[in-house]
C-alpha cells in the first residue's frame, strides 16, 4: 500500500458549538455504505467514543458535555468521493480548553499539544451562541441610566435638596465614574474572544503560517432564513470582527467560511426529536453549505481542511 499522507485537525470552539456533533455526524456518514462522500478506510484507538457521538446524532439526542479528557489517541483513515485517501488525527478538544485560554489565559497542555501537532483547523461558532459588543450608543444609555438613578437616590436621601446640587453631582458623576461592574473577561463579546483565541493560535503555530482554517458555522438549520443568507453574509453580519480580523490576517490564516447542519434540524424536545428521527436516517437529514450559500455534503468542510 502506498504511504499515505497524515493530517491533524484541531477541531477548536467555545464550549457547546457543535465541535462533537459535527464529529459524530461525519463518523455516522462514514459508516452508511449508501454515502459514497466519505468512508472509512481504516481506524486505530478506541471506536467506542466515536462510536457513541455517531449514536446521539442518529437518534437526535443531547450529547454529553465534551469533558477536558476525553477522547485522546484514535487516528481514523478516510477515503473521499475520488479515491484520495487520508489519515486523520482529530481528537474532540473541549470547548473548555479554549475559554481556559481566553478567559483564565491559561494554556492547558492538552490544547497546546494539540495546536503543536495540527497542521489544520476548524473553528466552530453556533448561531444561538454568539453575544454581541455592546454598541457605543447602548454604552452611552447605560451610563446615562447609572447617572440619573445615582442621582435620583441622592434627592431622595435628601442628600441633594437643591437644584444646583443635583446638577453638581451629575457634573461630578460624568467627571469621575458611575458604580459600574468592573469589566470581566467571560463578558466579552464572542467576536472578542475568538480573535484573542486566534491570536494566540497563531503565536503558537508561527512556524506554520498560513494555518488552514476552516471557520464552521454549526446549526445551520437555526439560521434565521438559512436558504437566503450564506455563511460569509452570516458572519460578516454576525460576528463581522472575526470576519474582518481573518481576512486582514491572510498571512496567518488561510480561511474559508461554512455552514453546516450536523443534525438537521433542532432535537431539545421530545417531539423535535420525533420529527427528526421521522425524516429518516443521518444522510438524508444532514447538509453542509458552502460560504457563498451552495448546499454541498456535510463532509465537504472537512475535505477543505484536509486536501491541499
Ligand atoms: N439545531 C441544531 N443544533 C445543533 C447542531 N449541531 C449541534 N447542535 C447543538 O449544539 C449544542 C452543542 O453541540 P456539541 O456538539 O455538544 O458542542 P461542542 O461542545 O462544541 O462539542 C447541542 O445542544 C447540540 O444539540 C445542528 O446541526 N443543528
Ligand atoms: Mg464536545
Amino acid at each position: 500500500m502506498r504511504d499515505l499522507s497524515t493530517a491533524r485537525v484541531a477541531l477548536l470552539g467555545l464550549p457547546r458549538t457543535g465541535k462533537s456533533t459535527y464529529l459524530g455526524a461525519i463518523w455516522q456518514l462514514a459508516q452508511d455504505p449508501q454515502v459514497p462522500d466519505i468512508y472509512e478506510v481504516d481506524f486505530r484507538g478506541d471506536r467506542s467514543y466515536l462510536q457513541r457521538l455517531g449514536d446521539s446524532v442518529a437518534r437526535c439526542t443531547e450529547l454529553e458535555h465534551t469533558e477536558v479528557d476525553s477522547s485522546e489517541g484514535m487516528q481514523l483513515t478516510l477515503g473521499f468521493q475520488d479515491s484520495r485517501t487520508i489519515r486523520v488525527d482529530i481528537p474532540d478538544l473541549s470547548g473548555e480548553l479554549l475559554n481556559q485560554l481566553v478567559e483564565d489565559r491559561h494554556l492547558q497542555t492538552r490544547l497546546s499539544d494539540a495546536l503543536d501537532a495540527a497542521d489544520r483547523l476548524a473553528l466552530f461558532v453556533h448561531p444561538e451562541k454568539v453575544d454581541e459588543p455592546i454598541s457605543i450608543a447602548a454604552a452611552k444609555q447605560i451610563l446615562l441610566l447609572a447617572q440619573t438613578s445615582a442621582i435620583g437616590a441622592e434627592v431622595e436621601s435628601g442628600s441633594a435638596l437643591e437644584d444646583e446640587r443635583a446638577v453638581g453631582s451629575a457634573a461630578s458623576l460624568s467627571a469621575e465614574k458611575p458604580d459600574l461592574p468592573s469589566f470581566s473577561i467571560q463578558k466579552a463579546c464572542t467576536a472578542a474572544k475568538y480573535i484573542d483565541a486566534l491570536e494566540n493560535i497563531a503565536n503558537l503555530g508561527r512556524d506554520r503560517w498560513p494555518l488552514k482554517t476552516a471557520v464552521i458555522v454549526s446549526a445551520w438549520d437555526t439560521v434565521d432564513q438559512p436558504d437566503e443568507i450564506s455563511p460569509e453574509e452570516w458572519l460578516s453580519s454576525r460576528l463581522p470582527g472575526l470576519a474582518s480580523y481573518l481576512e486582514a490576517n491572510a498571512e496567518m490564516f488561510h480561511h474559508r467560511i461554512f455552514g453546516v447542519s450536523a443534525l438537521g434540524g433542532r432535537c431539545h424536545t421530545p417531539e423535535q426529536r420525533e420529527a427528526l428521527r421521522a425524516r429518516g436516517p443521518v444522510r438524508d437529514r444532514v447538509y453542509g453549505k458552502t460560504s457563498a450559500g451552495i448546499q454541498v455534503p456535510l463532509s465537504m468542510a472537512l475535505e477543505w481542511t484536509l486536501f491541499d
